[in-house]
């Protein structure tokens, strides 16, 4: 940190304390030595993991691969005890990743940046921050996620709820749902989870639910000190694989088409998988070509119909939480989600069937006129993906052009970390990043980001920035690469369908992590292709 006369200059901002920021702030400041500084705008660190406090709040990835793998200590000192890691337990490992990496010194919190602009006279972006500070650094990383911006449908008549209103990543402090009559608008993973958890607890539960989702049991359970001891010694191989495989989930993804097998191996293949739990697993360890193939597709999908044909006890309920489209959404993992609706205080509302047309003081009215008395109305709405995250902030490039404006079309970016005229900008987890496990993707960025940095302070060069060429090349395959898939064909968060108005395009890189990291080591290799480079 320099004191100048324009005020406090760093050689690195990093915004966003969840495990993009965290990981940014230890590589650059102590494998490169430089002075950084990052801004979170939460009481506390952890990202999606201190803002996501709602009862049922898990990862779906396995505890051993939710994790960092740069650092063995840190992996020797995860605790393991359940096969998934509920939000609780996710926070503190990071907590204690910052207290071991002695990270909070260069942490200020309660701070929102809200504005940072790059000063072509200077070469440095120049960052002001709610707390009335601005700031200069040579390198501005932002880790905002990709799933931070809350999506609050609009509904006549909400200002008027007498009632608590929450969305799920703005859980209060504290609640109280006994004997309450509680309403769950949307069914995406988080309601899953929040239905779940809260059924026996609350008075009354009304699901309004928009999509039927395949759901399929993560099947969480304490980890046998056998299995810990083997995934500790075992590291070196479990992270080789992660970082070799397709999605980095620490399973072996299948390679045999479904249609190869005779119907009753496939049964059995499912049903094995059904056990075993996991959804990704499901989608992806069972045969290679669900995601793609509209045949496989419909088998995975058709064995999940029975499955809730099964749980379900009142038919019209079971016909109302059925899905028909593809299944080719980010698979839902569930704990029991299908069976709370065999309970009898928890009902179901179809609003494709019967939508929401206002709420009132006393509760929501439907189309058909009913009117459904509610003490408290929890949005699981889900989130203004991806760009979503940056809409908060006035980012400004070359010439003064506004980040927003620069992605009015789509969000917009090279390998999914950097921006055309946005110079030294490294947006972790920026538009079209690989689809994967989220820890070995955000490892794999900043890795790359921590390489460039290091480059450039090793070199005559003091600015990158990737080619609008560059930019347009990746866009258009990530474009191709997610035509190839199911996905698209199926509205959700992952393209934009999700917020009214959004431009609905490719946001993700469907190529797979290893290929990512592959494409990464090839454009440093290859002198930073699709890349300018100056002084
Ligand atoms: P998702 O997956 O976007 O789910 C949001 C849910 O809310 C989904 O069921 C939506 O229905 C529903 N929704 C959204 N807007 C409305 C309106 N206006 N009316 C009724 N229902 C609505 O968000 P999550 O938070 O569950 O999960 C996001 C990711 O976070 C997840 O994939 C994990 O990676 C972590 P729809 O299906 O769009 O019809």
């Amino acid at each position: 940190m320099k004191m100048t006369q324009s005020g406090t200059s760093y050689d690195a901002v990093v915004v966003g304390a969840g495990f993009s920021g965290l990981y940014a702030l230890h590589k650059l400041r102590d494998h490169l030595g430089l002075s950084v500084r990052l801004f979170e705008k939460g009481t506390s660190v952890g990202g999606t993991w201190h803002w996501n406090r709602y009862p049922g709040a898990l990862s779906d990835s396995e505890t051993y691969v939710y994790a960092y793998s740069f650092d063995d200590d840190l992996l020797q000192q995860q605790d393991l005890s359940t096969r998934y890691a509920t939000q609780p337990q996710v926070l503190r490992y990071l907590e204690s990743v910052v207290e071991r990496k002695d990270l909070a010194r260069d942490i200020q919190l309660d701070t929102t940046v809200n504005a940072a602009r790059f000063d072509e006279t200077a070469n440095q972006w120049v960052i002001s921050t709610s707390t009335g500070q601005t700031v200069t650094s040579r390198y501005l990383v932002t880790g905002l996620g990709p799933l931070s911006a809350a999506n609050v449908p609009e509904i006549d008549g909400i200002d008027t709820f007498d009632g608590q209103v929450i969305h799920t990543s703005k859980w209060p402090e504290t609640h109280d749902f006994t004997g309450k009559r509680v309403g769950v608008v949307g069914t995406g993973s988080t309601g899953v989870q929040l239905i779940t958890a809260i059924a026996s607890e609350v008075g009354e539960l009304t699901v309004f639910q928009r999509t039927p989702q395949y759901c399929v049991p993560l099947r969480n359970r304490p980890l046998e000190p056998q299995e810990i001891a083997d995934i500790r010694s075992n590291y070196k191989e479990i992270w080789n694989s992660v970082y070799n495989s397709g999605l980095g989930f620490g399973f072996v993804e299948s390679e045999i088409p479904a249609m190869s097998v005779s119907p009753e191996q496939r049964r059995a293949i499912f049903e094995e998988a059904w056990q075993k739990g996991g959804g990704f697993y499901f989608m992806f360890g069972t045969f290679s070509d669900i995601g793609t193939n509209p045949e496989a597709n419909e088998e995975a999908a058709a064995f999940i119909r029975t499955k809730i044909a099964e749980i379900v006890d009142d038919p019209e309920t079971a016909r109302k939480l059925t899905p028909t489209d593809y299944y080719a959404r980010r698979p839902v993992c569930d704990s029991g989600y299908y069976a709370t609706f065999n309970r009898d205080n928890v009902s179901l509302v179809d609003v494709r069937e019967t939508p929401i047309v206002k709420v009132t003081p006393r509760g929501v009215v439907l189309s058909d006129g009913a009117e459904i008395g509610l003490d408290v109305l929890i949005f699981a709405t889900g989130f203004d993906a991806v760009e979503g995250s940056y809409r908060s902030i006035d980012i400004r490039g070359r010439g003064g052009v506004k980040l927003a404006d620069h992605w009015s079309e789509a969000p917009r970016g090279y390998l999914g970390m950097t921006v055309a005229g946005f110079p030294n900008l490294f947006t972790i987890f920026g538009p079209n990043s690989s689809f994967c496990n989220n820890p070995p993707m955000i490892s794999s960025q900043v890795d790359w980001i921590g390489r460039t940095v290091g480059f450039l302070e090793r070199s005559e060069h003091t600015l990158i920035e990737p080619t609008g060429a560059a930019e347009d090349r990746w866009m258009r395959q990530c474009e191709d690469i997610a035509n190839q898939t199911l996905f698209p064909k199926v509205e959700s968060w992952i393209f934009g369908h999700n917020v009214k108005g959004k431009p609905t395009t490719a946001r993700f890189y469907m190529g797979g992590l290893s290929t990512y990291r592959g494409i990464l080591d090839e454009v440093t290799e290859n002198g930073y292709d699709g890349f300018v480079l100056s002084s």
